[in-house]
């Protein structure tokens, strides 16, 4: 299959930002083993986005874009809130679903892609807020967990509803007054990931996005046992700096301090029995061909030595 997945109209080429040609002509698509460290030298993602500016949710984006194992034959499925922005600036396959609809529009698409495709791998990626993922959306969250599709499902957890303003969400924390919910949250944050073990899910983690090796590992993971197995979930801190307050570059410290020790995004990962075996063979025959690259350079010094 061509990696040429997106194209520029040649008769509007002359004016079409450097940024647009920069994503059309240096995408990853197929380099294996792509990550995170890729971001300096290729792009998947146009900075001019329409997200406030230092916005963490910028930065989860990026580093999943690099991680998706398979860019070229992956298809992601989003909800309206501000992780929805981001979309019409990415170089992969994406779809629009109506907000909380996006889990059974993925499992949809997941189903007829094998039908149409059968000779291909075809990931299927869900990337939602938690007002889609957990409140309006967590009927069709759960029941695609309960069917067993073969879905990644990825939650942008800013603990509210960032893109109306500041409404309270299942996954704000006790206590938290927003802009559009002065009462304060009466009770806990939901501890979806539970509910994600529960339903039937094989690999669940929760992150924040300070730390990009991590993130890599995760959505690898993720993406590589739903691929395989059945559905897995990855909950991920992309605090809203606008509600808390933050200057644009305070997001990172707000994420390193949500993630220590016994806070409330703490790094978890689960995985079952079966995911496990999968994630160990995969990081195995990660580690043959990272030698191999390691001793082919190796190889071309010695011989441009001589
Ligand atoms: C069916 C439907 N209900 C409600 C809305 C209004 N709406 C748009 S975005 C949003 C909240 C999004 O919150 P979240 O999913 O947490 O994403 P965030 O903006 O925080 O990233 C709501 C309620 C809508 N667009 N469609
Ligand atoms: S409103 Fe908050 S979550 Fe939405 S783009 Fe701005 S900083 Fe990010
Ligand atoms: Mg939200």
């Amino acid at each position: 299959m061509s990696t040429n997945i997106i194209k520029m109209s040649e008769a509007l080429a002359d004016i079409m930002p450097q940024e647009y040609k920069d994503l059309v002509e240096r995408s990853t698509y197929g380099k294996v083993d792509r990550g995170w460290r890729d971001i300096g030298e290729s792009k998947d993602l146009i900075e001019t986005h329409s997200l406030c500016a230092g916005c963490p949710e910028s930065l989860a984006f990026r580093y999943i874009m690099s991680s998706l194992p398979n860019p070229e034959d992956t298809v992601m499925v989003g909800s309206t809130g501000c992780t929805s922005l981001v979309f019409p600036h990415i170089a992969v396959h994406n779809i629009h679903s109506l907000f909380g609809n996006q889990n059974a529009v993925a499992s949809g698409l997941k189903r007829t892609l094998a039908l149409r495709f059968p000779d291909k791998t075809k990931d299927v990626v869900v990337l939602a807020g938690d007002g889609a993922t957990v409140d309006i959306g967590l009927d069709m969250t759960l029941q695609s967990w309960f069917r067993q599709e073969k879905i990644t499902t990825i939650c942008f957890d800013n603990e509210f509803y960032g893109n109306t303003g500041g409404q309270e969400s299942g996954l704000m924390q006790k206590q938290f007054v927003a802009k559009m919910a002065p009462a304060g949250k009466q009770f806990d944050k939901v501890n979806l990931p539970q509910l994600a073990i529960d339903s039937g899910c094989h690999y669940v983690a929760m992150l924040t996005t300070s730390k990009p090796m991590r993130v890599e590992k995760v959505i690898r993971n993720a993406i590589e046992v739903a691929r395989e197995i059945g559905p897995t979930y990855v909950q991920i801190y992309t605090p809203c700096i606008l509600e808390l307050g933050k200057q644009s570059h305070e997001g990172i410290d707000e994420m390193k301090g949500a993630e220590k020790k016994g806070e409330r995004f703490e790094f978890f990962e689960y995985r079952t029995d079966q995911a496990g075996e999968l994630i160990d063979k995969n990081d195995a025959e990660r580690k043959v061909r990272k030698d191999a690259k390691k001793e082919a350079r190796k190889k071309a010094k010695e011989t441009a030595k001589a």
